[in-house]
């Protein structure tokens, strides 16, 4: 989260027009409860920020889990681009030879690149997205520190692991954020903005701290989109080129699961 600034309890993000119109409908949307209030828009020097909630205001020390939500991670589009001799990233390249060289191509070593669409897809697999639905794109623990192992976990016992971790094992959290989870499930079964988003690459912010306070929050939405009112999405059914799917439901269920056997141990 380079990129925000935090001034007087509110969060400063870099503007984005998509951002903005999904947070402007979110307000007026059941899923309200479940996102950081936002509040317009502020221009400071060159850039235009957006203005939200700050939501570890009057946290000590909190611990926080960023879960990216969804069987993938990618919009259509990105595909389209990939076929369409996209520019080849090095950048990406370099992060899929740090972690698995054989996931590459003769050719793409080769050229030393991959397009954005490859290592988004090659992420994905490569992570429980595309199986659980979601995966823990990192854990701050409470002395600061930055935990991103986690974001080769690939099954549910792992999930459960982590949950155990970062929570480290405090029953009344754990079952705050199940509770947390059950509520989000029924407003985003009576929410509009649900049915007509394609919600991709959003996460789901795990946060407590000391006091045992802990929620869970809906953020970043640069790459929600909507879709026609008459052809809503069901979001529990796995994704196919073309139908806009996210299995954002099917994220829900698998963390629903392993925050159930976290709490049993
Ligand atoms: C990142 O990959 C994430 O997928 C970013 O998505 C994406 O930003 C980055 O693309 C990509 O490099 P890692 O997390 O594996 O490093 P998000 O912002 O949803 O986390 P975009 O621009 O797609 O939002 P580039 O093109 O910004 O590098
Ligand atoms: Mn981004």
């Amino acid at each position: 989260r380079t990129f925000q600034l935090s001034e007087d309890g509110e969060v400063l993000k870099l503007y984005s027009e998509v951002e903005a119109a999904c947070l402007a409908g979110l307000m007026r949307d059941p899923l309200r409860p479940f996102v950081p209030r936002y509040h317009g828009l502020v221009t400071k020097g060159d850039h235009c920020y957006i203005r939200l909630e700050d939501l570890l205001s009057g946290l000590r020390k909190p611990v926080i889990m960023d879960c990216k939500m969804g069987v993938r991670t990618y919009q259509e589009e990105e595909l389209i681009k990939g076929r369409n001799k996209a520019t080849l990233r090095s950048d990406m390249y370099q992060k899929m030879v740090e972690i698995d060289p054989s996931a590459l191509s003769e050719e793409e070593h080769q050229q030393g690149g991959v397009t954005k669409s490859r290592y988004l897809q090659w992420r994905d697999s490569n992570s429980s997205t595309a199986t659980l639905g979601f995966r823990i794109e990192g854990v701050m623990m409470e002395d600061g520190s930055v935990q991103r192992d986690f974001r080769k976990i690939r099954t549910p016992a792992q999930v459960t692991e982590a949950f155990l971790f970062s929570t480290r094992r405090q029953l009344d959290i754990l079952n705050a954020y199940h509770s947390r989870l059950l509520a989000l499930r029924d407003a985003l079964q009576n929410s509009l903005f649900f049915r007509t988003h394609e919600v991709i690459g959003s996460s789901l912010l795990f946060v407590h701290d000391h006091s045992s306070q802990a929620s869970v929050w809906m953020i970043d939405f640069a790459k929600t989109t909507p879709v026609p009112d008459a052809r809503p999405l069901r979001h529990n059914v796995p994704w196919a080129e073309g139908s806009r799917e996210d299995g954002y439901l099917i994220g829900l269920s698998s963390l629903l699961a392993s925050l159930s056997r976290a709490i049993s141990v």
